[in-house]
């Protein structure tokens, strides 16, 4: 297994093959023909007829490189003779200019990196395709085609591919995966009428309401501009003092202490399109839409002591957890569901469809699945897919349109223009993974690194000589027509009174969460505004924001950071307790350990009949089981054949692990309990809420470092199952052991543990 070390071998994972083990795909289109590639404009491989999963995957094989087997050549195809040594005047001599290759070489490395985003510059990302289910339960609609004529949702056999993009916002690009922070979550859909950009987050809502503030935003949770501290993280004055002068962003800060801006993995979280948007029939009537990605794993969190860890252990935690699932061959997979509103439906509610601050709560408008996104193939590149991938929430294609969001609004204009930045060129949706399936024809032309050759004399419309081509497409075939929405207003730059109730939905957020999900939300305040030097901040967060959502939440936050707990609720403090249970992460966990990482802790003299038929249940089940033991190496088990270690201590740690197993053996037990990194391994993982099981002598490791208000199995018990911890001294039905551990696992956290007093 490759699994979670950041110094992962590569000739573990990868083969020949140019150091990659998948198949030369630049084989697939050789076969193509000149007529073929002609007859798609030289732009695309596919027609509308043909658009499939493989549509772009067949478009990206044209420009893949494998140097297997292959001779080294310069940047322009002549074949290179030495690589190390520049061309000299005599061997102790100066280089020459003339050394072609030396210039090319350096020439190219020092122009290697581009600007990073803005924000969400770290991130990952993989390919997949999205497919609409049939015959979707849509309530009152009969069909899709009823809300939407976009083409990618119609046909439940059409596959239509995507590529991901997942990232953290604030950190740059060599921050941590695991800080406290909101996720992008970015999807190109390409469709066979063009691209579709859904760039959404993994929080259904966002901390601003108009997109002229968002450089503020920006600039206040950045590092500092003096000093350029901190990085990755909210936690320092000039975020706070911004939010804390922002009452729309309480509802957003909510969501930021919870859970959810720690998730166990991007395969594990919710995504959202955030503002609402159109979708449009053939008709051309339109309703608004919010978007949702729900996912199959279940939406689970990390705990905050895990992560900060993690980011020391493994800052790659996320990137590579995605990238590793894929290439073992699991598929994660999100269901795209859809919350419709009429028009005329829209003032029904107390809060304005338009702000972006804001959820429709599922108790009033259901969420209907429509479809299925899966990622099934990581990038061949990172540099080219990954970091090259260009997002823009103005692409969209006929059958989805905007609102009047004045965020969004704000967004159509800012994307387009920080590619601009990003690639020094407009020509930045010719780029390879940027490029759509659908056929290009347009009069835009030249420009830096223009891909394109454009044949025949016109470049102007209208035109007789080229009898006016390229023509344009009436809606009625396919044209893209904006919603003739009736827009009738005064020019005005204010904000309307819709606007402006900031605390109904945080305290609806705040009352949906179950209690452990409110301890951690005080325990991130008291983290957060605890690293805030400023007292009229902190006590502005306090009094301003957080009294007005819940007034004993405000005390409790205010007594760990050394301001006066407010006597009296705030005066905005809204007067409803009412909860929607879908925004609690604890009701949105499946019940599946697929993917689920167990580690377990080995030494010579093992139990090998306890480690394998555990083993075997669990990765039936969809588990992936490391040994981990104090070295590498064989460990000798006291009945059965050696097994191999997967992970030294050095090498892991259990805040890599989901769940952790200890067989029995009298002599490796005996050898755990005087292993401080074993009982150190345990100790956490039980702090980190984790399911923990053990058999026979494996039983007495778990007494020996204590866990708290925990019983454990003891001779003649049976089996004792207690807060995620699975015991049992006797091997007589390791069968109906296995299944306990497997349901401790797919709970995933055991957040009604006591551990107060455990070290770790
Ligand atoms: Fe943004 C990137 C999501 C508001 C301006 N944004 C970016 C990415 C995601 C989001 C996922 C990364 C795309 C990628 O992987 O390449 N942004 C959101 C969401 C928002 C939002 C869900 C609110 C609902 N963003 C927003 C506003 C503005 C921007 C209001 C400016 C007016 N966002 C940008 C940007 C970025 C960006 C500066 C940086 C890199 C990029 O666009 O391509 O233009």
């Amino acid at each position: 297994m490759t699994e979670d070390n950041p110094n992962t071998d590569p000739e573990e994972s990868k083969s020949t093959n140019g150091g990659s083990d998948r198949p030369d795909r630049r084989e697939t289109t050789d076969d193509r023909s000149d007529d073929e590639a002609m007859a798609n404009g030289g732009t695309s491989n596919h027609d509308e007829d043909t658009v499939d999963e493989e549509s772009k995957r067949t478009q990206l094989d044209d420009v893949r490189e494998n140097p297997e087997g292959q001779r080294l050549t310069s940047d322009h195809g002549v074949k290179i003779s030495d690589t190390d040594n520049s061309l000299k005047a005599g061997e102790r001599g100066p280089t020459i200019m003339e050394d072609f290759h030396f210039r090319e070489k350096m020439t190219q490395f020092d122009h290697e990196s581009i600007p990073e985003r803005v924000v969400h510059a770290r991130g990952t990302g993989a390919h997949g395709y999205f497919q609409p289910y049939d015959d979707p339960d849509l309530g009152e609609y009969e069909d899709i085609s009823e809300l939407t004529k976009a083409s990618l949702f119609q046909d439940s056999d059409q596959k239509t591919p995507v590529f991901v993009r997942f990232s953290t916002v604030v950190g740059s690009r060599g921050s941590a995966d695991t800080v406290r922070d909101v996720r992008g979550f970015a999807t190109k859909f390409y469709t066979e009428e063009g691209n579709w950009d859904l760039v959404g987050n993994n929080i259904p809502i966002f901390f601003i309401q108009d997109a002229m503030e968002f450089p503020d935003l920006v600039h206040a949770i950045k590092p500092e501009p003096d000093d350029g501290i901190p990085q990755a993280s909210a936690a320092h004055d000039t975020f706070w003092d911004f939010a804390s002068l922002k009452p729309e962003i309480t509802h957003m800060v909510m969501w930021v202490l919870s859970g959810r801006a720690l998730p166990r993995a991007y395969r594990m979280m919710q995504g959202f399109g955030v503002h609402t948007f159109r979708l449009i029939n053939e008709a051309g009537d339109s309703v608004f839409v919010k978007f949702h990605w729900t996912p199959k794993y279940g939406t689970n969190q990390l705990v905050w002591d895990e992560t900060q860890k993690l980011a020391g252990k493994n800052p790659d935690f996320n990137r590579q957890d995605l990238y590793n699932v894929i290439e073992a061959g699991y598929e994660p997979e999100w269901e795209l569901g859809v919350q419709i509103v009429e028009e005329d439906e829209a003032d029904r509610f107390d809060f304005d469809l338009l702000d972006p601050t804001k959820i429709i709560p599922e108790t009033e408008v259901p969420v209907r699945p429509i479809g299925k996104m899966v990622l099934n193939e990581t990038p061949d590149n990172f540099f080219a897919e990954v970091e090259q991938v260009a997002f823009h929430p103005g692409n969209v294609v006929p059958g989805i349109d905007f609102s009047n969001d004045p965020l969004l609004q704000g967004r159509l204009f800012s994307y387009q223009d920080t590619q601009l930045n990003r690639f020094n060129s407009a020509n930045w949706d010719e780029i390879p993974i940027n490029r759509p399936i659908a056929e290009r024809h347009n009069n835009q032309r030249a420009g830096f690194m223009r891909q394109e050759i454009n044949q025949g004399k016109v470049s102007y419309k209208p035109n007789s000589i080229g009898d006016d081509h390229p023509k344009e497409t009436p809606a009625a075939e396919g044209g893209y027509e904006h919603h003739a929405e009736k827009v009738d207003g005064h020019k005005i730059r204010n904000r309307s009174d819709s606007f402006q109730d900031h605390f109904t939905q945080a305290r609806l957020f705040w009352n949906s969460m179950s209690e452990p999900e409110k301890e951690n939300i005080i325990d991130a305040a008291h983290f957060e505004l605890g690293k805030v030097d400023r007292m009229e901040i902190r006590e502005r967060m306090v009094y301003d924001l957080f009294n007005n959502v819940d007034h004993e939440f405000a005390r409790r936050v205010a007594d760990g950071i050394g301001v006066n707990p407010p006597e009296e609720p705030g005066d905005e403090l809204p007067d409803h307790d009412e909860a929607d249970p879908s925004l609690s992460i604890l009701n949105r966990t499946p019940d599946t350990i697929e993917t689920r990482k167990v580690a377990v802790l080995v030494d010579d003299g093992f139990d090998a009949e306890h480690l394998e038929t555990i083993r075997s249940t669990l990765e039936d089940e969809g588990a992936r089981v490391s040994i981990v033991s104090k070295l590498l190496g064989d460990k000798e088990p006291e009945n059965g054949d050696a097994i191999e270690a997967d992970k030294s201590h050095v090498t892991t740690g259990s805040i890599l692990f989901d769940a952790i197993l200890v067989p029995g053996g009298e002599e490796h037990a005996e050898s755990l309990k005087t292993q401080g990194d074993a009982k150190q391994f345990l100790l956490e993982a039980f702090k980190h809420k984790k399911p923990i099981a053990a058999l026979g002598a494996g039983i007495d490791v778990l007494e020996a470092v204590e866990l708290p208000d925990i019983e454990l199995a003891d001779d003649g018990d049976g089996q004792v199952s207690e807060h995620g911890v699975v015991t049992n001294r006797s091997s007589d039905d390791l069968a109906e052991f296995a299944d306990a551990f497997v349901e401790a696992i797919a709970a995933h956290r055991h957040w009604d543990r006591s551990d107060s007093e455990v070290p770790a």
